[in-house]
Parts: C-alpha cells; sequence; structure tokens
C-alpha cells in the first residue's frame, strides 16, 4: 500500500507557512488564538472568523458541476496509469455547450472540469508535455476541450473551474520533486492565463510513486500563492485553504456543519489523513461528525472559515461507463442529496461525466431535468411571505424577502431568541428552511421550529447548526402558526432568511 505524502510547511500547527501569508489567507478568514485567551474570548473571536470574497461568492453557488472526462472515458477505467495510447481519444460528437446548457438548465452555476486526472492526459494541448489531445485524433489533434468548455461556460453566464491533478502518472520525471513542481507550475500558468476567469482550482490529495520508487514533495505553497497571482478570484478546493472536502462521495454531509473550524484543519497531515488513499476506488466516507464544537474550538490555536464542499457523481463511477447506463441517480434521489448537502451549508459538486461521443448521456440529462422540476415546484413558494410576524427583534421583513444580505435585527444577547409566524388562513408545510447572514459569520449552535395547534405550540423539528442554508423536512402540519426558537448561540444570531414549503 501506498501512503500519502504532503508538503505544505506550517508554523506551529497554525497558519500555512506561505512566502508571503497574507497573500494565501489573511483576516478575516484567520484568528489567532493567543495562549491566555479564555473560552468566552474564543468563543468571540469564533464569530469574528468570516469568509473571504471568494468564499462567499462560492457559497453562495450552491450547485456547482463536476466534468470527468479524459482518456479514462475510452478505456473504462477509474484511474488511468500513464500508459495509454492518445489515439484512443476521439470523441465522435464532442459538444461542451451541450454539457454546460444541460447543467445550467439543471440550475447548477458552475462547472469544473478534469483538465489532467492522474493519467497525466491533459485536455489542453500543453506545451510541456506530448501525453495530450494535441497528439490525439479528435480534430486532427488541433482540439482544445479546456478552450470549448470556458468558453460555452462564458457564453452561458457559468462560472468555470479547473481540477489538476497533482499525480502524474505519465510524467516521467514525477518524483523528481524540483522539476516536477515547475512542470505544475508551467501547467497551471498555462490554464490559469489562457482562458479567461477562473473561478476554483481543484486538488485532490492523491500521490503515489514516481519512477524506481521516488516521492514526489508537492510544493503547495508556491502552487498557492502562483494561483492567487494569477486568478486572485479563484477558489482553490480540497488540497487547498478555501474550500474543504466534506468527507464523503455519498452526497451526505454532515447535520452539524461549522465553516469555522480550528485552524489545524487546514494542515497537510490533517487532509491527507482525511484524503483517499491509494489501495481503493471505493468511495471513502470519513465523516467525524464533530469538527467545529465549542469543546474543539476551545482547544485550537487558530480558527479558520473552511467551508464544506460535497461532492459526488451523478452514476457510480466519476468517469463514463456504458454499463452504468441504467445507473444514474433519479430525480428524487438528486432531490434528496439536495436536501443533504446544500441544505447541510454546503456546496454541492455533483459530476456528469461525458461520453465517448463527447455528450452528457441522454439518461443524465433527462433526470437533471427533472431533479430541476422537483426543486422548482417545491420551492416555488414561500408561505412565509403571508405570514403576520412577532417576536424579539426588528426588521422581519428581511426574513423572507428572498436576499441573502438583508438581517433580522435583535439589539441584546439574551438566552434564547423567538419568532412568530402568524397566518390568517392555514397553511400546510412539510419543509422549513434557515439561513444565516455569513458576512457576519457563524453563530448558531441549536433551534426548534413550533407549530400553533389548538391554541398551544408543539414542536415540529429542531436543529443545530444553520449556516449559509439549513433545509428540514418533516410530516407535513396544517396550521395557523410557526414559531423559531434559537436556543443556543455564540453571538447574537444574524438571520437573513426563513421560509416554510410544501413538497407535494
Ligand atoms: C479523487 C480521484 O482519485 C477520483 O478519481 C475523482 O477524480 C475524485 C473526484 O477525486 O481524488
Amino acid at each position: 500500500m501506498h501512503h500519502l505524502l504532503f508538503l505544505l510547511s506550517c508554523n506551529d500547527g497554525q497558519k500555512p507557512a506561505t512566502a508571503d501569508n497574507s497573500s494565501v489567507i489573511s483576516a478575516p478568514q484567520f484568528v489567532r488564538i493567543e495562549a491566555g485567551d479564555d473560552e468566552e474570548t474564543i468563543l468571540a473571536k469564533a464569530t469574528q472568523v468570516r469568509p473571504s470574497e471568494r468564499q462567499l461568492r462560492w457559497q453562495q453557488l450552491e450547485l456547482t458541476g463536476f466534468i470527468h472526462f479524459g482518456i479514462n472515458t475510452f478505456t473504462g477505467r477509474e484511474w488511468g496509469d500513464g500508459t495509454e495510447d492518445p489515439n484512443i481519444f476521439n470523441p465522435t460528437e464532442l459538444d461542451a455547450r451541450q454539457w454546460a446548457q444541460s447543467c445550467k438548465d439543471a440550475g447548477i452555476k458552475q462547472l469544473i472540469l478534469t483538465a489532467k486526472h492522474h493519467d497525466g492526459f491533459c485536455l489542453w494541448p500543453s506545451a510541456y508535455t506530448e501525453h495530450s489531445v494535441k497528439n490525439s485524433p479528435w480534430k486532427d489533434g488541433k482540439g482544445d476541450v479546456v478552450k470549448e468548455l470556458a468558453e460555452a461556460c462564458e457564453e452561458l453566464g457559468l462560472g468555470f473551474g479547473v481540477y489538476l491533478s497533482p499525480w502524474d502518472r505519465n510524467a516521467e520525471f514525477f518524483g523528481d520533486s524540483a522539476k516536477y513542481n515547475d512542470y505544475f507550475i508551467n501547467q497551471l500558468t498555462e490554464l490559469l492565463t489562457n482562458y479567461g476567469p477562473i473561478q476554483e482550482v481543484w486538488f485532490d490529495g492523491a500521490n503515489g510513486e514516481g519512477p524506481d520508487g521516488k516521492k514526489q514533495v508537492y510544493d503547495f505553497d508556491r502552487w498557492y500563492n502562483h494561483i492567487r497571482k494569477l486568478q486572485p478570484d479563484a477558489v482553490i478546493a480540497v488540497m487547498g485553504p478555501d474550500v474543504r472536502w466534506v468527507g464523503t462521495e455519498t452526497g451526505y454531509g454532515r447535520e452539524t456543519e461549522w465553516s469555522v473550524l480550528p485552524g489545524d484543519a487546514l494542515l497537510p497531515a490533517t487532509i491527507a489523513e482525511n484524503s483517499q488513499k491509494l489501495d481503493g476506488f471505493a468511495p471513502t466516507n470519513l465523516m467525524d461528525d464533530d469538527l467545529g464544537s465549542r469543546e474543539k474550538i476551545n482547544k485550537a490555536k487558530s480558527l479558520v472559515w473552511y467551508p464544506a464542499e460535497t461532492d459526488v457523481s451523478i452514476r457510480p463511477g466519476w468517469f463514463y461507463h456504458k454499463e452504468e447506463d441504467s445507473l444514474v441517480k433519479s430525480p428524487e434521489k438528486l432531490l434528496d442529496i439536495y436536501f443533504s448537502s446544500v441544505g447541510r451549508n454546503g456546496v454541492l459538486l455533483l459530476n456528469m461525466p461525458p461520453d465517448t461521443r463527447g455528450l452528457i448521456h441522454e439518461n443524465d440529462v433527462r433526470n437533471l431535468r427533472e431533479w430541476k422540476q422537483l426543486r422548482d415546484r417545491l420551492f416555488s413558494q414561500n408561505l412565509l411571505k403571508s405570514a403576520e410576524w412577532s417576536g424579539d427583534g426588528l426588521s422581519f421583513a428581511a426574513l423572507a424577502d428572498g436576499l441573502d444580505n438583508t438581517s433580522w435585527k435583535l439589539e441584546q444577547k439574551q438566552k434564547n431568541y423567538t419568532v412568530e409566524m402568524k397566518f390568517t388562513s392555514p397553511v400546510t408545510t412539510n419543509v422549513f428552511a434557515l439561513q444565516e447572514n455569513i458576512r457576519e459569520g457563524q453563530r448558531v449552535e441549536k433551534f426548534r421550529v413550533e407549530y400553533l395547534k389548538n391554541g398551544e405550540w408543539l414542536k415540529l423539528v429542531e436543529g443545530t447548526t444553520i449556516g449559509y442554508k439549513r433545509l428540514l423536512r418533516f410530516d407535513a402540519v396544517t396550521t395557523n402558526g410557526l414559531r423559531l426558537v434559537i436556543e443556543e448561540s455564540r453571538a447574537i444570531p444574524v438571520l437573513s432568511e426563513l421560509g416554510a414549503y410544501l413538497h407535494p
């Protein structure tokens, strides 16, 4: 069995060391905890940790898409070994606009393409290797998949990102660390300068042996600084400082999901420990259910805004396999995943792998479309819009205006906080939605929702964290009143939205 190896040197377990620290992460994304800080101070500091501009934009996307396409599409494998002949790469009808349009129609806001997977085959004509589309028969070696998808995304108003595998099983100098790190910088430069704006750079943690068992030491610091310089708005995901892997490839995140974590979550050893191992392709599930509780942050040396991305494929594999055409996740399953990723303070990264024609298969397109129809039907009407509001604080109207940057105003710290919503004619609901205005950090630790029955408030549902978005399902009730009680919060809560819906 191989082991993962990471390099991201850190100053005594705190902020990732970089040539110029502030260019990778800085306040308010990061706060240091001093030796004498008591629990109250640490709690206050935790609510001062805020997303950077790039992280906020990314979180608001809610739905992003992965496009796994490459040499594996033509061998039927999940991981190629780098010896594949570029001649086998020959999509017959490649249409990146079809990928982008199908995803856009499903409400997906940004696409990440596997520009290079572990097999080292480049979907763009890189000047630094022969192992690329330029030596394939597709478009007589004149094609460029990265360019086609970047242009389609730009045209349709979608964000665009690249997956560039650090592990490269084709590069013969993989393992000759300095040389390979230069090669990697050159490839990053090509991708980050020739294709317009790049909003996400996605690195995974896999690192196998180079020829003769040589170990490659990745110069992540250098790569991060390079990305910040060339594409300052891009989030660097998973093996990176802006976006964290949720810890499973099932599409189901944690019920208690903190975006504020101890700084050591950024440490290479921690990420490595929670990363994919090389002894199998089975979807990994590393769902430690407590990453950011009071107990965890009290022991931390620093705190960082490090939100969760929940990646899952619409099919069993990441790449297209004909025999999986009947195994595309159903619209109902995708809706369940939506509730368990976006609805649990995560961003969903849903993979749709194009087939050997170079098209997203009809079955996938159909299920994506029906999934969108289900969501549209469910979320078309926020029943709270017709409510009469009362309770603690002011500006209740902000809570159902559909904007994530206007908030319910609470003036002072209280034991708990209550808002009541009364209806002149009864409403029937089975879904409740909550959002915090994360520009003010993440605060709520525990809440419950009640409903009015024969003049009495009864518990409907309860939850812990909210974060950017929390969605809760329950058996339908018909009622003249709903009430939210925030039972525990790290500071005065700042909620931006509430919603009650009926899932038919
Ligand atoms: C992993 C890779 O090994 C898989 O093949 C896939 O690309 C997944 C999204 O990331 O690390």
